[in-house]
């Protein structure tokens, strides 16, 4: 009886994805024959009546519509039995021992060619040496019942937990049986398939290896077509393993049209995670893959952050004792921002001094007032109205670059961050609108929002909007260091703790107290020239800042 391919609906063809039966297998009315797939879906192929399985006529990665053949059934194990002998096939009854190739027969190519049957004769392809494991599993069944096969063609594919094997065919002929299906398990000199070949075709099999000889001389009709009979009389002992998500070093479960794919796109199938039923691997898993690959890699090759090589991790208790801490919430939130602006800003840092001796005059003669009004008042309020008043100066250092790195964003706002240090981490709250603020403005709003910070009172809009900013460690000490940009911004003043240098005037060394400043910037959107200028126009600045009420 045909088992023929359902309606499929308004798809033209599907894929056969799956065998779930061998030549000889007894099925029940309903068991799945073979798995077929469109885009959209995959559907089992049921027997429609009980029988033993008289030929497939599909193989794995066939394309096949409403209507196209896939199975044979023979009404029952009895008929099974019956109807291969029925057919005109000399090489059954033939013992391999007759066989003029017979001491070879175990090589993975044993062979039976019968006297009787001058014009054509059997050949048994058998699972050639697999080494020293139990089984291993048949992943690809590349021909069908009927296939024209010629010298190297692949035959089957079979896997174990360390390699996959390609059976090769190592005759031309007429594949007449396919004695496996994917996913059995098989054995040395188990048949995979038997061939008609052109009469004294199968004389010269190729050369067994040592350990496959010493098999055929003890066993020769082991891989002989007698022994196939007896195996398509009898279901094959080995079931089709029940489809589960695929373990760790489990094989790979996708089919031929899969595996092609695979190789070449030179994707490594036991890296991709299937989306087909009980984790198979489908055509699609394979492009997503190699899209995420893909991507992947431009990124990195793009400076956008990854294919970093990682950190050891290290086990430090082995040299010592260690206690382990949380870094909390905003340590890790800074901690990934900076990393991104680090990964992504190309840095520069321009450092200089400004003579600041005239400011610290005119802000010491301020304190009195600043107690006054209970304002206090530190270089930190200068620092960033000169840097505002630079900024309105160099606009491309107030700006963002679009994602595109095509151009300028240019902010017509000057919102100035600083960096405050509280006990839980760092966080930047920003001075809005500092160009239209003054001094005391300033001072003030730098202690509100420094209080606020300190007590976790910052709102989000606190910490938003910024243009540039400024991490002054001036209260603290250092001589300057390089602060990371924080980015989209393209340029960030870190500030150094003032110093008494001696300060040539052109004629002569006088004491000055001297500033370190610190300014880096994104140089795909500052050239170190205009850097160099910003810094000179800030220092200018501080030096003299009656300049910055013009
Ligand atoms: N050189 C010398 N003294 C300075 C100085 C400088 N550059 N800047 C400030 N000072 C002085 C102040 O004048 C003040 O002294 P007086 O009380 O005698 O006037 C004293 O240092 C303490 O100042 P302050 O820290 O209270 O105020 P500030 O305006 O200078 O700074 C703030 C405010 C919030 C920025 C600061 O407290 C802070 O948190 N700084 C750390 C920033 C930081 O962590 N940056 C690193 C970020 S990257 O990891």
């Amino acid at each position: 009886m045909q088992i023929k391919i359902p309606d499929i609906g308004d798809v033209d063809s599907v894929e056969v994805i799956e065998l779930c039966v061998a030549v000889g297998d007894t099925v029940g009315p309903d068991d799945p024959l073979i798995i077929i797939e469109s885009d959209k879906a995959s559907m089992e192929v049921p027997a429609t009546t009980a029988g033993v399985v008289e030929s497939i006529v599909v193989a794995l990665g066939d394309s096949v519509s409403t209507g196209d053949v896939i199975v044979t059934l023979a009404a029952d194990a009895a008929g099974a039995e019956s109807e291969p002998e029925a057919k005109p096939e000399p090489a059954v009854d033939a013992p391999a021992a007759s066989s003029p190739v017979a001491d070879t027969a175990a090589a993975g190519t044993a062979a039976v060619s019968p006297a009787s049957a001058p014009a054509s004769s059997q050949l048994d392809i058998a699972v050639p040496d697999v080494g020293d494991v139990d089984g291993v599993e048949v992943v690809e069944v590349s021909v069908a019942v009927g296939d024209t096969v010629a010298n190297g063609d692949l035959l089957v594919i079979l896997e174990s937990d360390k390699a996959s094997m390609e059976v090769p065919c190592e005759h031309d002929g007429t594949v007449i049986k396919v004695h496996v299906a994917n996913g059995d398990t098989v054995q040395q000199d188990s048949l995979l398939v038997t061939l008609e070949v052109a009469g004294g075709e199968v004389a010269a099999p190729a050369p067994p290896t040592p350990s496959t000889t010493a098999a055929a001389t003890e066993a020769p009709e082991t891989a002989s077509s007698a022994k196939s009979e007896v195996a398509a009389a009898a279901p094959t002992p080995t079931p089709v393993p029940a489809a589960g998500a695929p373990e760790p070093g489990a094989p790979v479960h996708a089919g031929p049209a899969v595996r092609r794919l695979a190789r070449e796109l030179g994707v490594d199938l036991t890296q991709v995670k299937g989306s087909g039923n009980n984790g198979r691997l489908v055509k699609d898993d394979v492009k997503g893959f190699v899209k995420s690959q893909l991507s992947s890699s431009s990124a990195s090759q793009g400076g956008q952050g990854s294919g970093i090589p990682q950190v050891p991790t290290i086990d430090f208790a082995k040299f010592g004792p260690v206690t382990l801490e949380p870094l909390g919430r905003v340590r890790e939130l800074g901690a990934q921002n900076l990393h991104r602006s680090w990964l992504n800003v190309v840095h520069v840092t321009q450092h200089d001094d400004a003579n600041i001796t005239e400011l610290e005059t005119f802000r010491k003669s301020l304190k009195a007032q600043g107690e006054a009004k209970g304002i206090k008042i530190t270089p930190l309020a200068f620092i960033i109205k000169a840097c505002c008043a630079t900024l309105q100066e160099f606009p491309t250092f107030n700006a963002s670059l679009d994602a595109q790195v095509e151009n300028f964003i240019l902010k017509q706002y000057y919102n100035i961050g600083f960096a405050v240090d509280t006990s839980y981490g760092l966080v930047v709250p920003v001075i809005k609108d500092v160009n239209q603020k003054g001094i005391w403005d300033l001072s003030a709003e730098i202690v509100e929002l420094a209080g606020k910070a300190r007590d976790r009172k910052l709102g989000m809009n606190d910490m938003q909007g910024g243009t540039f900013s400024v991490s002054s460690l001036g209260a603290i000490g250092g001589t300057g260091f390089t602060p990371i940009v924080n980015a989209p911004e393209v340029a960030i003043l870190g500030v150094g703790r003032t110093t008494m240098k001696p300060h040539w005037t052109g004629s002569e060394f006088v004491p000055a107290k001297m500033l370190p400043l610190s300014l880096s910037y994104d140089h795909r959107a500052i050239n170190g020239a205009e850097a160099g200028r910003f810094v000179q126009r800030l220092t200018q600045l501080l030096g003299d800042v009656r300049q910055l009420v013009l």
